[in-house]
């Protein structure tokens, strides 16, 4: 029982936390929007390969309910946003019928092959969410591929190389009965999806991550594998709280889950994470590499109101991993 020695080894005064706050979150706020919005939250997120700023497509959603992406870019990826006057990738169920109750979530995913950005998000129809992606160059033009993935089904992103001749994607369909885990499917083109595989299934009882799982960030290429972030939803008397918990999936066949955390290593404490429009809620949602080539910034969504910043180190989170894994799911 590996687990359970380190537990009674490790002393509070060891103990670190494995994301670390930006001092003056939330760094995004509907305040700050050049126009008038309900709120700013679950942005996608990505170094653009030409300038290196880091730019933010955040959701945003207006005051009549429906959310549009919105972009924000910035020199640190912290503070001096330039945000777009206006929305960046609007809902348009003329042309796209899924759309008609808003866009959502986006991950965002450099495609060094076809060498644009893909944008994975949620599309609100009248069938439910579903999963839908673009591809842009410039997050000006978008070439839009509808909806890939029918509803209900979110938290999706898609990994920056072909695994032989298939593109993967990452994520999350919700089943009529019983729970809800984290799936992989595979595209010879983009557009036609199959070999859907269960992932990271769901725990069950009590666990953290019970019931519900979704995949956090775009996959994270390190050393030991694919870097996963997902949120485990726990639903309890006072509603759902979510938390974020890691894994790592094999470098070169990533239906292969190689570790899984125990336990969670971030959740809601502060006020703008615990109050807002949906509370106790932290939604990682985008990240980029620094130049030292292991801190990471993770963007997340807070209570579905604004955007905070976190940071960690791949290292310290493999390290960590190897210390409390745990595949099972009872
Ligand atoms: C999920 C998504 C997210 C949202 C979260 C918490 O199902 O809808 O957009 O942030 O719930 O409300």
């Amino acid at each position: 029982m590996k687990q359970k020695n380190n537990r009674a080894n490790a002393s509070c005064s060891e103990f670190k936390e494995l994301f670390r706050r930006y001092s003056d979150n939330p760094i995004l706020s509907h305040y700050q929007w050049p126009y008038p919005v309900n709120s700013v939250f679950n942005p996608g997120a990505i170094r653009l390969i030409e300038s290196g700023e880091v730019l933010l497509l955040a959701r945003v959603e207006d005051r009549r309910g429906i959310s549009h992406l919105c972009k924000a870019v910035s020199h640190d990826g912290i503070k001096e946003w330039s945000i777009d006057c206006s929305p960046t990738i609007y809902p348009d169920p003329e042309k796209r019928p899924e759309e008609i109750w808003g866009v959502e979530d986006p991950r965002i995913t450099w495609m060094p092959e076809l060498k644009c950005y893909a944008i994975l998000y949620t599309s609100y129809s009248q069938g439910g969410p579903g999963v839908s992606l673009a591809l842009t160059k410039n997050f000006k033009d978008f070439e839009h591929y509808g909806m890939i993935l029918p509803p209900e089904d979110k938290d999706a992103a898609i990994f920056p190389k072909r695994f032989g001749k298939y593109w993967a994607v990452i994520h999350r369909p919700v089943p009529a009965s019983g729970s809800a885990h984290i799936w992989i499917s595979f595209s010879p083109d983009l557009k036609h999806w199959g070999d859907h595989k269960i992932l990271i299934p769901a725990r069950q009882g009590g666990w953290w991550d019970a019931k519900k799982v979704g995949l956090s960030v775009p996959p994270i290429y390190t050393n030991e594998g694919w870097l996963i972030l997902y949120h485990g939803v726990r639903k309890t008397a006072s509603g759902d709280h979510y938390k974020i918990g890691v894994a790592v999936l094999d470098k070169e066949n990533p239906t292969i889950v190689k570790l899984r955390g125990s336990d969670w290593v971030f959740g809601p404490l502060y006020e703008y994470e615990r109050v807002g429009d949906v509370a106790d809620v932290v939604f990682p949602t985008g990240y980029v590499l620094n130049d030292d080539g292991d801190t990471i910034q993770i963007y997340y969504g807070a209570a579905d109101k604004s955007i905070g910043l976190a940071t960690a180190s791949i290292r310290e989170l493999l390290y960590w991993l190897t210390q409390h894994n745990y595949l099972g799911t009872i």
